[in-house]
């Protein structure tokens, strides 16, 4: 392999020069440097919506690698705005919508679900000509979100080397992580790298590059690393915030402490700065927090965040998509969130079980989520700026305990969200899923898809899941 000049040698950003780096999102790599393209695949699925969905860490690994001297090319698979698109208006992009689709065959042993099986994201053939106009990469690297999505990530990195059949391609993200070997064996990748790649990419990269480059930060502080490289995407209708990592809670059916494992938190002052820095260069209104915890070590964390944010007084709204911890919510919070400028609350309710809860978690206890409703609207929040997640689908789950989630939020006068349990290997209630599923959980991944109640046995009622919906939405 050829070796190739050193970021040391060929960047002109002095590593010892202390600029902060997150705040030069802009390459400065040498010409020479190697190029590095970085794909967000398409999604396969039953149904997917835009809901301020961005590929963070993908982003967050371009940021990186950016830094460390190598230049990047970002390609979108679901890109809503891509150029071969009608021009929308440009007031209507924004960060929630529909992504294109079209149809394709049921993934085998799914032929008999009753709702149409599409790829989510532009047309093979606008991928092919971007993949054409961009030059041959020395590596190209693929993340992945959910882990019945694989199928869209083998087409996509099939897609890949039909164009660059010589360039290697790494895996990483969410399924690489949680379906390693799944991942080996099946999306054609040269490597799978599982796990948080901050620090791995760069070895990856090196080694099959041939370029070397020192690690320029220390990766364990959050507030040391680059921003997202968000500036890659044509079209930035909303930012995503990390401002901590990792879960204290353990519940039974969320994958958190597998991909997160430690808690770790930015500080308040490097938060406001990123939201200060899009707002300002890139005239970004809304943003997004996509922390696991973010009401947890409040005091510590949220509180200071919310006060500066509040002090700021940006024309910006933020929505928490990645739902808020009932229990955290007090008085004083729900007032900084509403002071801040939040616009959009989830809350994790969850289930409305009381006494058999703690088989799933110990987020929250009886009265605190009226408790919680109560503090936002006092607070000013408007009853439909409030949703509250539901999960429908955990094995042995009765219809009776979903209906009367239903009404328990509806009669708090916010709205219910029906999520759909999909089962995540490796997770405390994975076995339970396996033994209630009418599909070998364990055979492949699309089974665990939510949109098939993977955790029913047969025969299972579609009308069943139509009335709830219905339930759901009634106003
Ligand atoms: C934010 C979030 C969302 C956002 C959207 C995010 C998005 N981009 O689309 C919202 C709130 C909308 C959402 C929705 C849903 N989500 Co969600 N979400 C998350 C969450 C909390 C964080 C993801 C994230 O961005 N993390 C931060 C970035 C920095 O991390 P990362 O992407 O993993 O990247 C790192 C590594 O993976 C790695 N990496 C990534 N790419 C690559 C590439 C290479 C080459 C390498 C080397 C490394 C690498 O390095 C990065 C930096 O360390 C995760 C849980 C979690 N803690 O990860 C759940 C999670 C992914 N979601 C999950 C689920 C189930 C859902 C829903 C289906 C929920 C529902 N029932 O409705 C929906 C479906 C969304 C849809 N579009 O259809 C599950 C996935 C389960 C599964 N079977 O795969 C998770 C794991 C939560 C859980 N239940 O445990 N979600």
């Amino acid at each position: 392999m050829k070796k190739r000049c050193s970021a040391a040698e060929g960047n002109p950003t002095n590593p010892t020069n202390p600029t902060p780096v997150h705040t030069e999102p802009i390459a400065t790599a040498h010409t020479d440097a190697p190029l590095i393209v970085l794909v967000q695949p398409w999604i396969h699925d039953f149904a997917a919506y835009d809901v301020w969905a961005h590929p963070l860490g993908l982003l967050l690994l371009a940021g990186i690698l950016r830094r460390h001297g190598y230049r990047v090319r970002f390609i979108d698979c679901l890109d809503r705005f891509h150029p071969e698109e009608a021009p929308a208006d440009p007031k209507a992009r924004c960060g929630r919508g529909p992504y294109r689709k079209a149809p394709l065959p049921r993934p085998r042993g799914l032929e008999d679900v009753p709702r149409r099986f599409c790829r989510y994201g532009i047309r093979p053939n606008w991928l092919q000509a971007e993949l054409k106009a961009t030059p041959v990469p020395d590596l190209v690297l693929v993340t992945s979100m959910m882990t019945y999505w694989w199928t869209g990530v083998a087409e996509t990195i099939a897609a890949v080397r039909r164009v660059w059949p010589e360039v290697p391609v790494v895996l990483g993200g969410v399924y690489a992580t949680l379906c390693r070997e799944h991942a080996e064996a099946n999306c054609g990748a040269d490597r799978v790298v599982p796990g948080q790649g901050e620090r791995k990419v760069l070895e990856a990269a090196a080694e099959m590059t041939g370029f070397s480059s020192p690690p320029r930060f220390d990766f364990e502080d959050l507030d040391a690393l680059p921003y997202p490289a968000l500036d890659l995407k044509r079209t930035l209708a909303s930012v995503p915030l990390l401002t901590s990592q990792g879960c204290p809670f353990r519940c039974a059916y969320c994958a958190s402490r597998l991909l997160q494992p430690r808690r770790r938190l930015r500080s308040p002052a490097s938060v406001v700065e990123e939201v200060r820095y899009w707002h300002r260069d890139r005239k970004v209104e809304d943003f997004a927090l996509y922390d696991d915890a973010f009401l947890v070590n409040a005091a510590d964390h949220a509180l200071p965040l919310l006060e500066r944010l509040a002090a700021e007084r940006l024309p910006v709204r933020f929505h928490t998509p990645n739902a808020l911890h009932i229990q955290k919510m007090d008085r004083q919070t729900a007032r900084l969130l509403h002071r801040a400028g939040f616009h959009t609350i989830r809350l994790g309710l969850e289930t409305d079980r009381s006494t058999s809860r703690r088989d799933l978690d110990e987020k929250v206890s009886e009265g605190q989520f009226e408790s919680a409703v109560r503090h936002l609207k006092a607070a000013g929040f408007d009853g439909n700026q409030i949703g509250v997640y539901l999960l429908a689908g955990l094995p042995d789950q009765q219809e009776r305990e979903i209906v009367d989630a239903i009404r328990r939020v509806r009669d708090c006068g916010v709205s219910p969200i029906l999520a759909h349990y999909s089962p995540v290997p490796g997770t405390t209630l994975w076995q339970k899923a396996v033994a209630s599923s009418r599909y070998d959980l364990d055979a492949d991944p699309v089974f665990t898809n939510n949109a098939v109640w993977p955790c029913r046995k047969e025969p299972f009622s579609w009308s069943l899941w139509s009335r709830l919906k219905a339930l759901a939405a009634k106003r």
